[in-house]
């Protein structure tokens, strides 16, 4: 026997507690097939909710712009997911993990927007809109058991967003097509990489970002963070590690976990 067919709504409340309370829920797709479509509508509801408690809207992260990222969690394709205020956490700040369920963080490169950008640009006019470039961290948890899930699953999901931080803004005239990017537990490298394994270049993963946000009725809007993708897999997170990123010529940014 199926469970019962639960409504868009629904899942978004069940998504929404699910990263409230701390606590792993059933993939979707187990138990309801779930179009794509679908999927961006429950993550639009689930964030409605946290609008509805207060929180505000400042920015969009990509995901799976990188083939590392892919094959850790076997899914083959270009995401997204919104960023509140709720979910920034402050450079050199520390973190418990009794809000996560099994968190994971990842490199990644930040963009901040300095002007309105939505639809089919090109890389020039993308980097024209673009205020500042920066070294970022996510932290990933996402709210399905065992970190497994579909396309449709982590979509719903609002592809796996938890938590960023972002370092100090550098010029958005830097090149940040090819930076070196190491991530560091305890000041050991875990991660080794480029920033050219996002997509090539972390401008197609803007320029994907904008066309994306328009199929979605948005923009990306003056202040918003863009987060670019991780170019390395993610790296689990556990009691007391300090983490730290270092982005070549960006800079670093870092967090530690509680204890
Ligand atoms: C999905 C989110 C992927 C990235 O940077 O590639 C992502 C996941 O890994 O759970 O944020
Ligand atoms: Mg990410």
């Amino acid at each position: 026997m199926m469970g019962e067919i639960r409504s868009l709504v629904e899942l978004a409340a069940c998504a929404d507690d699910a990263a409230r309370q701390a606590r792993a829920i059933a993939q979707f797709s187990h138990t309801q097939g779930l179009s794509v479509g679908d999927a961006y509508r429950v993550q639009a509801l689930s964030v409605e909710r946290r609008l509805a408690r207060g929180e505000r809207r400042v920015g969009m992260k990509m995901g799976l712009t990188s083939k590392a990222k892919m094959v850790q969690v076997g899914v083959d394709q270009v995401i997204w997911g919104r960023l509140t205020d709720g979910m920034a956490v402050a450079d050199g700040s520390e973190v418990s993990l009794s809000g996560y369920v099994h968190p994971r963080v990842e490199p990644e490169i930040a963009y901040l927007i300095g002007e309105p950008l939505a639809g089919s640009v090109s890389a020039v006019q993308a980097l024209d809109a673009v205020a500042g470039v920066a070294p970022a961290a996510e932290i990933i948890d996402s709210r399905f058991e065992n970190f497994r899930f579909s396309l449709a699953d982590v979509v719903a999901d609002n592809s796996s967003c938890s938590g960023f931080v972002v370092g100090g803004w550098s010029d958005p005239s830097t090149p940040v097509d090819n930076l070196g990017i190491v991530l560091e537990a305890d000041g050991r490298a875990v991660e080794i990489g480029s920033s050219a394994a996002i997509l090539g270049d972390p401008a197609r993963s803007l320029v994907a970002a904008a066309r994306m946000a328009e199929q979605a009725g948005e923009r990306l809007e003056p202040g918003w963070v863009v987060l670019a993708g991780a170019a390395t897999a993610a790296m689990p997170l556990r009691a007391g590690v300090s983490v730290r990123v270092i982005v070549e010529r960006l800079g670093t940014v870092a967090f530690t976990v509680t204890p």
